[in-house]
């Protein structure tokens, strides 16, 4: 199957050029200047499909480097599967995503990794690969950590916040970095100080403070930034390379572009919620609306300037690429558990599937340039998490996942209507995008087009990953 998409933009991260590309069965086989002939013959004639690209960008797919699919998590099961979850993405175009496998205290980490296979396996729409959460960190932890290396897997995720379910003590963090030191790969940072939101939890509960505003106010941004600081001290008496996930206080990135002036491996990656939603306004919708917004690390103040600081860190690489964190809930059945205890509503936001359109607003809006746009959502995650060449850039060689966007369409986000995730709500219910994903390309295959949904479940592969490339 040869596929030329001609007359487009061709956006990477170092650029952008008007440019036709082949794809030649699962792989881009050349990305030429318009109309161009190779070795004497018309293309048009000689490949299976055109599409036409004229007024649009083409991108690389969408990387998603911080995904939940069917997590077991808060007393239930992320809403969405690797089925329904992958299809969203490729709505959305993001034809990749990295998802976390997970180890409670006292699991055997290989064991689980089989088990994420098999969640996995046959179901996805698309590309995806694993990191490996690390809760005790067992001595056969530090011997999984080198076979799973092996395996595709070079990222480790540690939590400093659920004590009982996820957290490691510093003791055991400092084992997994020393780890991760020696063997090359990545140490990420769940950055959250637990033994202090468990108390102000339980003194807000004990107080009558039940709704979920008070989520947000027991997680504060001195135990989001003091968490930050620790996990970036421990990593500099480890040398391990440090990616703090889901960053949203415009001090924890203080304390990330700190150490990486200071010459430190360090990492932030933030999410589209904390960009453009606030304690305020969802939070601290009335009633229990503020449900839906429930996730950790919490939604910020407004007030307090979190929101346009983000904005501000990704366009200045304080902060250096954007995840969702997808981890879905239904209102009804879920969320609904926390109605009288806002610590027992399940921590988390879907948005696998608007990430790429939320971001390309902020191209809109002058927040970040076009082929920023690229990087922090495709090739940085490409980059950092060891599938860059195959993924996160359109040149010769690379899988033929690329999405053909329609910078003069429009995407009206909400229930009814771009939404594919399993909840029965949106986040982001009545946001309006200027801009739309109209082809979704994942290994040289048409997945989406037009809206439709045009793949099959198990189009997506396991990608085994490399090191990360920005360690040396
Ligand atoms: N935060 C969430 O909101 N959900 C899943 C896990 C996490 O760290
Ligand atoms: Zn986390
Ligand atoms: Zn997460």
């Amino acid at each position: 199957m040869k596929t030329l998409i001609k007359n487009g933009t061709v956006v990477n991260s170092t650029g952008t050029a008007s440019a036709d590309v082949l794809i030649d069965g699962e792989a881009i086989a050349a990305v030429l200047a318009p109309g161009s002939t190779l070795l004497g013959f018309d293309l048009e004639s000689n490949v299976d499909s055109v599409i036409d690209a004229t007024g649009k960008y083409v991108i690389p797919g969408g990387i998603d480097a911080h995904t939940h699919m069917e997590m077991p998590f808060g007393g239930t099961f992320a809403s969405d599967t690797f089925e329904t979850g992958t299809r969203a993405a490729a709505h959305g175009g993001t034809t990749s995503i990295v998802d976390f496998v997970v180890q409670y205290a006292g699991e055997n980490v290989i064991d689980q990794f089989q088990l994420w296979h098999e969640k996995a396996r046959g179901n996805c729409a698309i590309d995806y690969g694993f990191h490996q959460i690390l809760s005790d960190v067992q001595d056969s932890s530090l011997t999984a950590m080198d076979e799973l290396l092996k395996e595709g897997v070079s990222s480790f995720k540690l939590f400093m916040a659920y004590k009982g379910v996820f957290l490691s003590d510093d003791g055991q963090i400092v084992k997994a970095m020393q780890r991760a030191a020696s063997n090359g790969s990545m140490i990420m940072m769940h950055a959250e100080n637990g033994s202090v939101i468990d108390l102000l939890v339980k003194q807000a509960i004990a107080a009558g403070n039940t709704s979920p505003i008070y989520h947000g106010l027991t997680r504060p941004w001195q135990a989001e930034e003091e968490a930050t600081h620790r996990a970036i001290m421990l990593a500099n008496l480890t040398g391990a390379p440090l990616y703090v996930v889901h960053v949203s206080a415009k001090q924890a990135v203080q304390q990330i572009a700190a150490a990486r002036d200071n010459g430190q491996n360090v990492f932030g990656e933030t999410c589209p919620q904390y960009h453009y939603l606030s304690l305020e306004e969802q939070l601290g919708a009335p009633g229990f609306e503020g449900a839906k917004w429930v996730c950790s690390t919490p939604l910020r103040s407004r007030e307090e300037g979190h929101q346009h600081h983000m904005w501000q860190s990704l366009r200045t690489n304080d902060i250096q690429m954007v995840s969702t964190d997808h981890c879905p809930f239904c209102m009804k059945g879920q969320k609904d558990m926390g109605l009288n205890d806002f610590s027992k509503i399940p921590n988390g936001i879907g948005s696998v599937e608007h990430r790429m359109d939320l971001l390309y607003q902020g191209v809109v809006d002058g927040r970040i340039s076009l082929e920023r746009w690229v990087e922090v959502t495709s090739t940085t995650p490409a980059r950092m998490f060891g599938m860059y060449g195959k993924k996160g850039v359109i040149q010769p060689g690379a899988d033929g996942d690329v999405v053909v966007y329609d910078p003069n369409g429009h995407t009206s986000i909400g229930l009814g209507k771009t939404h594919h995730m399993n909840m029965d709500y949106s986040a982001y219910e009545g946001f309006e995008i200027d801009g739309h994903v109209d082809t979704v390309i994942s290994r040289g295959k048409v997945v989406v087009d037009d809206n439709k949904y045009l793949g099959t479940k198990g189009d997506g592969k396991y990608f085994a990953r490399g090191l990360s490339q920005y360690l040396i």
